[in-house]
């Protein structure tokens, strides 16, 4: 939050600043000597002394300093409402436990093992790199998202269906597609990005369902048009994710804020986490 201070300024009192450079040009004092003064009366009885000329000076800051705020970290289950504007609500709700830990161990085991894992390659400005991360796409509907499409998969693994299916049970949304990510260790992460592809429609409604090592996702509120794009002040937040987690992100969510699941100092097993959405078909029939 901007933080308004008044600060104080002694003028002639200590070194140190102009006034200090100033005191130290002034005429020396005379060397200290064992003779009495001319006037030998105490100092507080003299009429001649001079007191020292301190005072102090308020000066309005020339600008406003600002604090970066510290990161809110969400651990405990509940819905929370990140914010409100003009675009409306951004909601999340965690749901920790929602498979308990040893369904989601060979739950995680078969999506493993059994899930078409694939490598996406960006190119840019000829050069090419590989996702931090491997990917599977499931639905009747292409996906694109970062200039690379995902075909069409419609042949749904089991376990993928049953979970769908608890979901839906659970929040009342009815999924259709669904993005797998698979973070092999520590090196592997997502950036910063918001889920916003015209094919997810407006306000879109995600269900995030992690399994394996936990992974910290992290939230920042996209700055306001004065800021210029600048990130420095914004809001943020972590959520630990861990093994049978469901989160749920609605509202304004993936239009005001952005998400990212960093890379980590410390080794990290591989984690699995599969984003259930709702794609629409593009109205143009161009797959952006
Ligand atoms: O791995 C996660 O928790 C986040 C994945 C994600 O951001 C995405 O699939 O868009």
């Amino acid at each position: 939050m901007a933080e308004r201070r008044q600060r104080a300024r002694v003028q002639g009192g200590w070194a140190g600043g102009a006034a200090g450079k100033a005191r130290s040009a002034a005429p020396k004092a005379p060397a200290a000597s064992n003779l009495a003064p001319a006037d030998a009366r105490p100092a507080w009885v003299r009429k001649d002394q001079r007191h020292t000329q301190k005072h102090f000076v308020f000066e309005k800051p020339s600008e406003v300093e600002r604090r970066v705020p510290e990161a809110g970290v969400i651990d405990k289950p509940g819905v929370y409402e990140l914010s409100k504007g003009p675009t409306g609500i951004s909601r999340i709700h965690l749901i920790p436990g929602f498979i308990d830990s040893e369904q989601a161990d060979w739950m995680f085991e078969q999506l493993l093992q059994d899930i078409p894992w694939g490598q996406r390659t960006h190119i840019r400005q000829d050069v090419s790199f590989e996702e931090p991360r491997l990917t599977s796409w499931y639905g009747e509907l292409p996906y694109t998202y970062s200039r690379i499409t995902m075909q069409p998969n419609p042949n749904w693994h089991p376990l993928l269906t049953m979970l769908k299916e608890r979901i839906e049970e659970f929040t009342g949304y009815t999924f259709n597609s669904l993005l797998c990510n698979l973070y092999r260790n520590e090196k592997d992460s997502v950036d910063w990005h918001s889920d916003d592809e015209p094919s997810l429609g407006k306000n879109p409604v995600i269900a995030s369902l992690s399994f394996g090592a936990t992974r910290t996702f992290e939230m920042r509120k996209k700055p306001s048009p004065e800021e210029n794009g600048d990130y420095t002040y914004v809001e943020r937040l972590k959520i630990p994710l861990d093994h049978g987690t469901l989160l749920m992100m609605e509202g304004a969510t993936q239009e005001d804020w952005q998400h990212r699941v960093p890379k980590e100092y410390h080794s990290r097993d591989a984690r699995i986490n599969l984003t259930f959405r709702i794609i629409y078909p593009e109205p143009d029939g161009v797959w952006k």
